[in-house]
């Protein structure tokens, strides 16, 4: 369980999560201060004001289901408060490495940047803290439906390689019941190319660190109309300076296209399935930088 004696010393404390919060960034936030707060410790749901941005492929579906209202830190401020990450475990993907954290929950590979950190495999980090929380905390129904929808949207409705039947079994907990294909085709968004392939690249992309390595990552939604700009997608990505891995998932013919840009070369890999850019992807990329270096 965790040490509420030892989180108390550093309150009030700022639940953070991920830059360009999407859903499970926001319930994640939410949820654990509202938790902490139930044991006692003063805890707010925070985000910095520079990263105030949201994914717009989220926006509709996270304004349905949570009034997210975290307080908004000055950059230059981070010093002077103490943090609880969640949804991310690496500093740089919000409050950068000098600042104070705490505490932390997160679903993604250990960066080893935080001490004092719970990691899980489930596919959302809200299902992590509900199934750590369940039988001491009295969750809400309003908040087993916000955990229902960020693991939805975490696994793509259900369709990603990072949804396993481990996740599964605890959504079937909760006592939640709805049409999740009707989710999907009221909430499901592929990326608007319309814009650009060079624009599009250089949106709401995360910054991914292995090792000391960091490189910028894209992400984009297809479908079999828009196939054929994958080429483009492919060039665009070898124009960049900087490293950059780029993962194109067609939702219609259920594959992925994975590049990885670096140090002026490419590597390619190929998924028959939906594969999540954080696992099934970054595993690859993981294999391919230990050989390489
Ligand atoms: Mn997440």
């Amino acid at each position: 369980m965790i040490n509420i004696k030892e989180l108390k010393k550093h309150e009030p404390l700022y639940v953070i999560g991920h830059k360009n919060p999407d859903i499970d960034t926001a319930v994640s936030s939410s949820l654990l201060a509202s938790i902490l707060t139930y044991f006692g410790v003063e805890a707010y749901p925070s985000i910095l004001d520079k990263n105030y941005d949201f994914d717009p492929y989220n926006k509709k579906m996270m304004d349905d289901c949570i009034v997210y209202k975290p307080k908004v830190i000055k950059t230059q401020e981070v010093s002077k408060y103490n943090f609880v990450v969640v949804d991310h475990n690496n500093p740089i993907q919000s409050v950068g490495e000098d600042a104070t954290i705490v505490f932390g929950m997160d679903h993604h590979k250990n960066s080893n940047k935080i001490d004092n950190i719970l990691i899980s495999t489930l596919c959302c980090n809200s299902l992590f803290i509900y199934d750590y929380f369940k039988d001491s905390y009295p969750f809400s129904k309003e908040e087993l439906y916000q955990i229902y929808m960020a693991t939805l949207n975490d696994s793509a409705f259900f369709r990603a390689s990072r949804y396993t039947s481990a996740d599964k079994k605890i959504l079937d907990t909760m006592g939640i019941h709805i049409d999740t294909e009707e989710l999907f085709h009221k909430y499901f968004e592929l990326t608007d190319l319309s814009s650009g392939m060079d624009n599009i690249i250089h949106k709401y992309n995360k910054v991914y660190e292995y090792n000391g390595i960091r490189f910028n990552t894209s992400l984009i939604k297809s479908n079999n109309k828009n196939q054929y700009l994958l080429e483009e997608y492919k060039k665009c990505l070898q124009k960049e300076d900087e490293s950059i891995l780029g993962v194109w998932q067609n939702f219609e013919s259920k594959e992925t296209f994975a590049f990885f840009w670096y140090k002026h070369k490419l590597q390619s890999w190929y998924y028959p399935y939906i594969a999540s850019r954080s696992k099934d992807v970054m595993n690859d990329v993981v294999n391919y930088l230990e050989s390489n270096n």
